[in-house]
């Protein structure tokens, strides 16, 4: 176990507001007799059972009550924090559990500071960071999905994995260091050999982890898709057929959105900013041009753009040259208005971007039939959108949802790929083992055995007070 802080720590634990309840915690040494010391009931907290409930009053040094309440005794190991707890459930409502919290702090503790409870319980030895950093995105999921993923992370899913990956690192660690430290014993043809195989396995670890991070990234924080097109195809209407709502205004007269107009909604359990935009054209008036370049804007920093095309009509010009701003491989193409009947096939609409298809091997975007007006097809289109975004999902393994995590695990991989660079060049072991030391203190950070000071800070300080 690692040190603990000695002081004592208090915080009111639930959202402040009307509530039926709210919960003030203390947590350390003192918990127990600082409770005691503001605390009326029948027995003594010192003298209760772990894991005990017991009816009282907080009262103030003057003796005054403060509240009527229900206080938790924990002993130290086993609580959230891994020290002594003691939690006052009192009347719901900001000002009872201000004023408990108030004679908290006046019988010794110490206000807590934001994820500190949490903190503890990581410097206490009973959650890893990855653990830790999941009861933040549990407080914080917006989407049952989301939610979902960070349970999964904080039973230790991702961190097994970690674990196994660590045991890779360490055998290769381990042949290195034989062949460093005892050459006359080994072969080296064969230590090279060993070597290689390892590492291999250890950089299909990590692909293996990093293969779910854009699904992770995605369903944690949320993605951006952007309605671009010409004037008048429909983009309005389309996004108040995916919110379901009157949202955006829609008028049979080209150039009617102005300005973009951003909503957010849920799609397949990934929160997304959906952005209508303005219809492109060369326009002499000035709001509109100005609406136009915020258009573009929002195409390049989408996630995904939607290209609205009207497919009661061949494309034309105007629709090949929003395509010609966009990127195949992170646009789908909406062929809208198919209830006024098919004026445009598949190939005519996936060459709008001809020019990029081809010489890199890029596929075309995928063209998704719809109407706006009848609702056709707009299931297609919300499935089409989480694929677009998520990619193939391989739902059955613990997502890598936190970019720090991602980023270090592919530092991870760039030292395995030097060592691999390394071993073909026939370069001393000496500089192999560098690289693998360099890959293990990239992968102890993830789960805090190397991470620095000021990095656990800010992980905590993402927490909300009380956690
Ligand atoms: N028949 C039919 N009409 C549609 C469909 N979608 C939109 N419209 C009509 O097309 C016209 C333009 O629709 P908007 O949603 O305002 O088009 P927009 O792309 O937002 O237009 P701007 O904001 O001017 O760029 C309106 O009259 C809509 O009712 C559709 O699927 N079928
Ligand atoms: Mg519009």
């Amino acid at each position: 176990m690692r040190h603990l802080p000695g002081d004592t720590i208090a915080a009111i634990s639930t959202a402040l507001g009307p509530g039926a309840v709210a919960l003030v915690r203390l947590s350390g040494d003192q918990a127990i007799q600082i409770a005691d010391s503001i605390f009326q009931g029948r027995q003594t907290l010192t003298d209760c059972p772990t894991h005990t409930v017991h009816h009282g009053r907080v009262v103030d040094v003057d003796g005054r009550e403060v509240d009527e309440v229900l206080a938790t005794v924990m002993h130290a190991p086993h609580t959230y924090t891994t020290e002594h707890m003691v939690e006052f459930g009192c009347h719901g409502g900001p000002v009872p559990a201000r004023r408990v919290l108030a004679v908290c702090l006046q019988g010794g503790a110490r206000q807590a500071r934001r994820g500190e409870f949490t903190e503890r319980a990581y410097l206490g030895g009973r959650l890893d960071l990855v653990q830790a950093e999941a009861v933040a995105d549990i407080v914080a999921a917006e989407t049952p999905r989301g939610l979902e993923m960070a349970l999964g992370q904080l039973e230790g899913g991702l961190s097994g994995l970690i674990a196994e990956l660590r045991d890779t690192l360490l055998s290769l660690r381990t042949e290195t260091e034989a062949a460093i430290d005892f050459p006359e014993d080994v072969d080296v043809r064969s230590a090279r050999q060993a070597v290689a195989s390892l590492c291999q396995a250890a950089r299909d670890q990590v692909e293996l982890l990093l293969e779910n991070c854009a699904v992770g990234a995605a369903v944690r924080d949320g993605v951006s898709v952007a309605l671009v097109g010409k004037p008048n195809v429909g983009k309005s209407s389309l996004m108040n057929a995916l919110l379901m709502r009157d949202r955006s205004i829609v008028t049979t007269s080209p150039g009617t959105t102005r300005d973009a107009i951003e909503e957010s909604l849920h799609i397949d359990g990934i929160p997304m900013r959906l952005m209508d935009t303005a219809g492109w054209r060369a326009s002499e008036d000035e709001a509109e041009r100005a609406g136009v370049e915020r258009a573009r804007a929002a195409a390049r920093g989408a996630t995904l753009s939607v290209l609205v095309v009207d497919s009661s009509a061949a494309p034309d010009d105007e629709d090949a040259a929003v395509a010609a701003a966009l990127d195949a491989r992170t646009t789908i193409v909406v062929a809208n208005k198919v209830d006024l009947g098919r004026g445009a096939s598949e190939p005519d609409l996936v060459g709008l971007f001809r020019c990029e298809i081809g010489g890199d091997g890029a596929a075309g975007p995928r063209v998704v039939w719809v109407s706006a007006l009848t609702g056709a097809g707009l299931t297609d289109l919300r499935s089409a959108l989480a694929e677009g975004l998520l990619g193939p999902v391989h739902s059955s393994r613990p997502a890598v949802s936190n970019l720090r995590h991602t980023e270090a695990l592919r530092r991870v991989n760039e030292h395995l790929c030097r060592v691999d660079a390394l071993l073909a060049e026939g370069a001393p072991f000496e500089l192999v083992g560098t690289e693998l030391v360099d890959a293990g203190a990239a992968l102890g950070e993830i789960t805090g055995e190397t991470t620095p000071e000021e990095v656990l800070r800010h992980i905590f300080e993402r927490f909300c007070v009380g956690k």
